[in-house]
């Protein structure tokens, strides 16, 4: 019961804000009932609009000022809410009941985003994808804002701009969008050789997620937790989705973006709009304080990740999103993020990277929410109340009652008074600082080449392919020799293999020595000397966890499977098919080649969820064809039919069908590939199921080149 209403805690708080029209007379915003809202007050029918008219001055006025600006970065997203509940006490690592308390369900609100585009981009984009975690506690806001991998670009906030304007579109044209394949990123990226280890990730499928509910985790920065006794621990935080990590290939994003632009934004909806919740578990990786040194990488920069084979990853909760944001503008995109929200057993580290970012988060929500009120926003505000003496500034909802606003006071009976220790007021963590001041990077920062290269050794063979191909067409797409040349120097010091086959791609020879020195990101000569990044290391053959196949479920929920047919179709095996697999949780759509509905060879109609024309096999995860001569018919003369088994082949998906479809079957490429382990001809639901769960057979990729959609 008690677990219960924590859960609700912040749906009842958002709650006194929802405002609902049904039946409801229309207002203007002063509560004026209003009769006419087409027609502009006017000189006679066809006479001057009159400027007295309050109305339609009201109305446009707030038209005009609808939008806000979007995010700088992580302008287009998509939230959703749900709680987090701990498996067991954290108590001997922090104080945070967040982490000690297992009676507890902490309301979150998460949204996921990408980082280039505007806010109307397509999901799809080649890119990491921000993971925005906001927990209200009883103790105040945590927030944990991180990204779906493990590490960052730079190791200094100082560059964070120079980054960000690399990869945004060229200032000249405003091209491209979404997309980090141009000539100012790569200029940016073959300097600064701290980058290296983000952009092979970026390079990698990580970047092209299958879903939101289908990707890690990560808070990047190494931060601390503090427990009762005033002892702290480094840690990392992780999130494992239950759903397994899942990507697509570049060929289907490149189609996504044609076929359905939002296509995470709507896959999240509506997994949760369907009751399949979404659950990552969140992970500890802690490391004493005593062994900060022990590792061959340092601890506080943030283009390093801390192998999982070194420090396990410790599961300690579980995060459940369950509902759907009522209003996209005052949730998703009102929500305002912040590293620097932590609460007391949870605190920083001298991550440079992290000690910027603590400064940027509210100032961009000034101009952004437009006040130092933002906190006062719904979706923003904490569960528990909150008294200071922060006072006015634009839009200010509370009304502070009394005549003090300052401290000490004794008029105000010195209140708000300070938390005493005993009630868990914040405290820093006392770390001892006995330092110069220095505008300086530390050389510990310099090892610039190991773990792109242990991230590139621990894929699978396909992924490592799928990488190979994402730097060519990376770089095919920049016009500068010497910028692809540099390129071409750098990643062959991350590993020749994949270096030639890029240098392959794009016609070039890997050049033997570069003009200046690889790494110019520091400044003056001096430093750019001491910076240049160190021999490679291989403190680790292999990490299994830095690949995609890590993390397997065996679940098919919410897969979306296509079924093609035409009126005729086989419809007893339809059926048991479809029942296997919503048993399951899957989700079947009929596709077929006209819309309303379709006739089995029973005479039953059944819905169309899509017809050929207005549907593309890249939203599908996997196809069923079921037999029925008249249905194999229809399907022989749709035109678009043999494309969407093409296709759906040449992405490595699994296909089931009867014989009885062969005769339209013949028209596409299944033929050549009947032994595939995933094309199931007359094969049991369960054989469907157990392939469709394996996401893709990639043993299929190299054949599948020959066809040619
Ligand atoms: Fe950031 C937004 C993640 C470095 C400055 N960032 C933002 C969001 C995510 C991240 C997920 C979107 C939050 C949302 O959904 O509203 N950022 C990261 C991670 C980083 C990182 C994981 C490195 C480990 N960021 C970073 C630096 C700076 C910023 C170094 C500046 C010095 N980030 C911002 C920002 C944004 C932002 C400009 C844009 C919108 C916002 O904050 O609220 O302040």
């Amino acid at each position: 019961m008690e677990r219960n209403k924590a859960k609700n805690s912040k749906k009842n708080d958002l709650s006194k804000n929802l405002k609902n029209d049904d039946g409801k007379i229309m207002t203007t915003n002063q509560g004026v009932k209003v009769n006419d809202t087409n027609n502009s007050l006017k000189a006679g029918e066809r006479g001057a609009s009159l400027l007295e008219d309050f109305i339609l001055r009201e109305k446009i006025t707030h038209f005009d000022h609808e939008r806000i600006p979007e995010r700088i970065v992580h302008a287009r997203g998509s939230g959703a809410h749900g709680h987090f509940e701990l498996y067991e006490s954290m108590e001997s690592f922090t104080k945070a009941p967040l982490f000690t308390d297992t009676s507890r369900k902490t309301p979150v609100f998460v949204r996921f985003s990408t980082v280039a585009g505007s806010k109307g981009s397509a999901d799809l984009a080649r890119d990491v994808r921000g993971f925005a975690t906001k927990f209200y506690t009883d103790e105040g806001i945590f927030d944990l804002v991180g990204n779906n991998m493990p590490i960052f670009f730079i190791q200094d906030a100082m560059k964070f701009p120079d980054l960000i304007h690399s990869v945004k579109p060229e200032p000249d044209r405003e091209i491209p969008q979404a997309a980090s394949a141009h000539d100012t990123f790569y200029d940016f990226v073959s300097h600064t050789t701290e980058t290296l280890h983000n952009h092979i990730w970026v390079m990698s499928d990580r970047a092209i997620p299958r879903s939101y509910r289908m990707m890690e985790g990560f808070g990047i920065h190494t931060f601390r937790l503090v427990n009762a006794e005033g002892k702290s621990h480094f840690v990392k935080f992780h999130w494992k989705p239950l759903l397994g990590t899942h990507s697509i290939t570049w060929d289907e994003a490149v189609k996504i973006h044609g076929a359905d632009t939002d296509f995470h934004r709507r896959d999240l909806w509506e997994a949760i709009d369907a009751g399949q919740y979404p659950e990552w578990e969140l992970g500890f990786q802690i490391v004493p304080e005593e062994d900060e040194h022990k590792f061959d990488f340092d601890i506080l920069d943030p283009t390093k990740l801390i192998p999982e084979e070194m420090v396990p990853v410790q599961r300690v909760g579980k995060m459940t999103l369950n509902r759907n944001p009522d209003n996209f503008f005052a949730e998703t995109e009102q929500v305002a993020f912040h590293p620097g929200h932590v609460v007391p057993g949870i605190d920083f580290t001298n991550d440079p990277l992290l000690q910027g970012r603590l400064f940027s988060y509210t100032d961009t929500q000034l101009s952004r929410l437009g006040s130092p009120n933002f906190h006062e926003i719904p979706i923003n505000r904490p569960i528990n109340e909150t008294h200071n003496n922060q006072r006015d500034a634009h839009m200010r909802m509370t009304i502070n009652k009394g005549k003090t606003a300052y401290f000490p006071n004794s008029i105000g009976g010195g209140c708000p008074h300070l938390a005493k220790m005993a009630e868990g007021g914040f405290t820093s963590y006392e770390e001892r600082i006995d330092a110069k001041k220095v505008r300086a990077r530390s050389e510990s920062f310099n090892d610039h080449y190991s773990q792109p290269a242990l991230f590139y050794r621990s894929l699978t063979d396909w992924e490592k392919d799928h990488v190979a191909d994402a730097y060519t067409f990376e770089l095919g797409k920049c016009t500068y020799d010497h910028i692809k040349e540099r390129m071409l120097y750098i990643i062959n010091n991350i590993d020749e293999d994949l270096a030639s086959k890029v240098a392959e791609g794009l016609g070039m020879e890997i050049p033997k020595k570069i003009d200046g020195p690889v790494n110019q990101a520091i400044g003056a000569d001096d430093d750019v000397k001491k910076h240049q990044p160190g021999k490679k290391q291989n403190y680790l053959n292999k990490s299994e966890a830095l690949s995609l196949t890590h993390l397997q479920s065996d679940s098919i929920a919410t897969r979306k499977i296509a079924f093609l047919v035409g009126d005729g179709f086989d419809g007893e095996s339809m059926s048991k098919m479809k029942k296997a697999l919503e048993d399951k949780g899957a989700m079947v759509q009929i596709v077929a080649p006209h819309g309303g509905t379709v006739k089995c060879d029973k005479g039953k109609d059944h819905k169309v969820d899509a017809a050929i024309l207005t549907t593309e096999s890249v939203l599908y995860d996997a196809l069923y064809v079921p037999g029925g001569s008249n249905s194999v018919e229809a399907l022989k003369k749709a035109p678009k039919a043999p494309k969407i088994v093409n296709e759906t082949l040449k992405h490595c998906k699994a296909i089931a069908a009867d014989s009885g479809a062969m005769e339209f079957l013949k028209n596409t490429y299944l033929e050549d590939f009947k032994d595939d382990k995933a094309v199931l001809i007359d094969e049991t639901p369960a054989k469907f199921i157990k392939q469709i769960a394996a996401h893709r057979n990639w043993d299929r990729q190299k054949k599948v080149m020959e066809i040619p959609v």
